[in-house]
């Protein structure tokens, strides 16, 4: 008989043939398959039923040519992507990305991983990513929507409010929604719930915006429970200073921490005093500026550039990586344990190298994986999904309500099947086996499709 380890090394051994120039991809799918082992000995029939080499293999990629022209006229040309990775749950639903590093494998990591986090959410979402190797950077208003509308123009093809709901994510937030939105509906004259992220007039959620970094604090608040802790007087560092950083650093501070640094590819800032969260928010929301205008606003904070200096080393509490995949190395994740660090809740996806993890487990620190932790902003978004289906809109203190309570059993699934399966306290597993197990069943029970 197969055993579960022999079962799973064979199906990662084909993965790697087949994918070996995909590095992120990989990486997503390894950390995935190591928890999976115990799952396929309790489940000989999985193996039988073939379903990890099934569920590794997107349902489709669509890949295409996005040609724009710029302010001066000149005609410029981006890959844009789409990849429906798993529909056994329900419709594919994920973000898009823009920037000038997406590439194939970056979104088939994205993808991969949103199957199991959806999951997770207990909501109906299947999983799926897209993006463009587009740089927003330095773009006009006009260019942006130059740039949306004809990526819409084959994305059109593809998706739909029982097909495939994108949303946000690196690069695209509420102003790239707008314009693709707009002309989604102007090409097909339908309003329909297709994305998500909407503007709060033309059929968002409320608490959408908040949905991600709030979720990571509220992920982050389990695990302190669970060791007897709370948010008090607790000094928190967040990487990034985007959609996902903003919220979690204003979260935090409700809660009673301080977050006390920030960042973006040009540096972190430290500001022993607090990041202010409304600076932030003008600078990063309105102004679209650089970490640096931080520093120079406020008195007592210091801007450190890019490769001159780590935000992870500054002595912490609590770290939340909300800027990108693998920002945080085997090195910087030794540096906080020896700084103190007791959590760890992971706000981007796939921030921290596989060592990185292996670093925190192994000091027993609580550590949130990505596809727990960050879930909120897609349970949000199945919110808006649900509200759109209705025809209605909840307030925000329905949502948050939700939220809180998807992000408190997400932990609780995890944790519970963490223990089940012999692994307890340790979150990555249980979450990827409690992800794993509802998409498995689902896609038992639908056939050989
Ligand atoms: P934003 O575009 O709003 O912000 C991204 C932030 O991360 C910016 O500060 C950006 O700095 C920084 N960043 C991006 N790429 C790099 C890089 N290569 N090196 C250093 N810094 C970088 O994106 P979000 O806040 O929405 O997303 C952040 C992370 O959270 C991503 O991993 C995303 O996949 C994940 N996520 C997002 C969700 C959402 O709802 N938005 C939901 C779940 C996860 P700069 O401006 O200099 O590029
Ligand atoms: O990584 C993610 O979960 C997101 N970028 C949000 C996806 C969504 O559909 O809201």
């Amino acid at each position: 008989m197969t055993t579960g380890k022999q079962y799973v090394d064979s199906v990662f051994e084909k993965v790697k043939a087949q994918n070996g120039h995909e590095a992120e991809f990989l990486q997503a799918v390894e950390e995935v398959f190591a928890s999976l082992v115990p799952v396929f000995d309790k489940y000989p029939k999985y193996i039988e039923e073939n379903l990890l080499e099934r569920l590794v293999e997107p349902e489709r990629i669509v890949s295409f040519r996005v040609p724009w022209v710029d302010d001066k006229g000149q005609v410029q040309v981006n890959r844009g992507f789409r990849v429906q990775f798993s529909s056994a749950i329900g419709p594919y639903k994920g973000g898009l990305r823009f920037h000038p590093s997406v590439n194939q494998s970056i979104i088939k990591f994205l993808g991969f991983e949103q199957i199991f986090k959806n999951s997770l959410t207990g909501q109906p979402i299947g999983g799926g990513k897209g993006g463009s190797n587009f740089d927003p950077k330095g773009k006009s208003d006009n260019e942006i929507m130059r740039f949306c509308q004809s990526f819409m123009t084959e994305l059109s093809k593809h998706i739909g409010a029982d097909t495939d709901v994108p949303a946000g994510d690196i690069g695209v937030g509420g102003r790239e929604i707008g314009y693709l939105y707009g002309y989604y509906k102007r090409l097909r004259n339908e309003y329909t719930g297709v994305l998500t992220g909407k503007g709060l007039t033309w059929g968002g959620s409320l608490a959408r915006t908040e949905a991600t970094g709030y979720g990571a604090v509220y992920f982050a608040e389990q695990m302190l429970k669970a060791r007897g802790e709370d948010f008090n007087g607790k000094v928190a560092l967040v990487s990034g200073s985007g959609n996902v950083a903003i919220y979690a650093i204003e979260k935090l501070h409700a809660l009673g921490a301080k977050a006390v640094a920030c960042s973006d590819s040009s540096g972190f800032v430290y500001d022993p005093d607090g990041i202010d969260v409304e600076l932030l928010k003008d600078l990063k929301e309105v102004k679209r500026a650089r970490i640096v205008e931080y520093a120079n606003a406020r008195p007592n904070a210091t801007f450190t550039a890019a490769g001159e200096g780590s935000i992870w080393d500054i002595k912490a509490d609590l770290a939340f990586p909300c800027a990108t995949q693998n920002e945080l190395n085997e090195e910087q994740a030794k540096t906080l344990v020896a700084n103190g660090v007791i959590a760890v809740s992971e706000g981007a996806n796939m921030p921290s190298t596989l060592e990185a993890i292996d670093v925190f487990l192994n000091a027993g620190v609580s550590f949130g994986p990505a596809k727990a932790a960050n879930a909120g902003g897609v349970a949000v978004s199945a919110l808006e999904m649900a509200q759109n289906s209705g025809r209605t809109s909840w307030t925000f203190e329905e949502v948050d309500g939700k939220l809180y309570d998807i992000m408190k059993g997400i932990y609780e699934n995890s944790a519970a099947a963490a223990k089940e399966f012999g692994q307890e306290g340790n979150l990555v597993v249980g979450a990827n086996i409690a992800g794993f197990l509802k998409v498995a069943e689902a896609m038992s029970a639908q056939g050989i499709v």
